[in-house]
């Protein structure tokens, strides 16, 4: 059985986090394992707190598992400090991981701030040399640039300057982009990709970009290449952008329940 692991964050509602990331790998048909990083306190309105697991507590989750069982891709989400990313790094080197997408998770889709200057500083030295993969929005390309990224050329720009900060392929996800078509630009050895759907109107959403970059880690942990999982991922959130539910009286969520 192949197997991915997320190292992310605990959302009650299902729709981000650790929860939409198992969610993600059951429907890939991977199965999935999960150390929690932080814990929030939220509904579909928004994030009410959050609050981090305490470091040895972290380390001890993740090296229990892994002195077990054999992780074929791993993902990391939200991760609330510097201490909690460079335990994580740390351990990805150790345990020789490489398969490992990098979610930048900076702010929530609702505007809970995640990481402070010091702690983006930190990621990029630690955790993005090591990635296979980094998964940034537009807004998240900016904060690890300080460029402005708002139109196709400058997310092409955007996209080479953080490769050059060592991830093998970075994918720069345009869907806020002004526009009709959801365009993401992947950039890796071979230059510049394009993927594109149709960008779907009407709707305010939470937990996209968790249940994207978990559906690349659960293809690259199938044995997938780079390019092969972000397009079979695209397809089913776009899918499951198509058929989003309201749960509650805030956001809609990502529907997985039909693929
Ligand atoms: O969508 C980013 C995100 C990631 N992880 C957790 C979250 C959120 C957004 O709310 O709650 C746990």
């Amino acid at each position: 059985m192949k197997v991915a692991l997320t190292i992310a964050g605990s959302d009650p509602t299902g729709g981000a986090g650790i929860q939409a990331d198992l969610r993600t790998f059951a429907s890939f048909h991977v199965h999935g394992t999960a150390v929690i990083a932080s814990l929030t306190i939220q509904s579909t309105l928004g994030i009410q707190e959050v609050v981090k697991i305490p470091p040895d507590l972290l380390r001890k989750q993740i090296t229990t598992l892994l002195d077990d069982v054999t992780v074929h891709a791993v993902k990391t989400g939200m991760l609330l400090d510097g201490e909690t990313i460079e335990i994580i790094g740390e351990l990805l080197k150790k345990y020789r991981l490489t398969r490992y997408v990098l979610d930048p998770i900076i702010r929530s889709s609702t505007g809970f701030p995640v990481l402070k200057k010091d702690d983006i500083e930190l990621l990029k030295k630690t955790l993005l040399p090591r990635a296979l993969l980094v998964t940034p929005n537009l807004q998240e390309a900016e904060a690890l640039t300080g460029l402005s990224v708002r139109t196709e050329k400058e997310m092409e720009h955007t996209a080479k300057e953080i490769r050059a900060m060592g991830p093998r392929y970075v994918l720069v996800k345009g869907g806020h982009l002004e526009g009709n078509a959801a365009l993401d630009l992947l950039a890796g050895r071979s230059g510049i990709q394009r993927f594109r759907k149709p960008h779907v109107p009407g709707r305010r959403l939470h937990g996209a970009g968790c249940v994207y970059s978990a559906a690349i880690t659960a293809g690259l942990a199938a044995g997938l290449n780079v390019e092969q999982s972000i397009r079979k991922a695209k397809g089913l959130v776009y899918r499951a952008i198509r058929s989003a539910v309201s749960v509650g009286q805030g956001r809609q969520l990502l529907n997985l329940t039909s693929d």
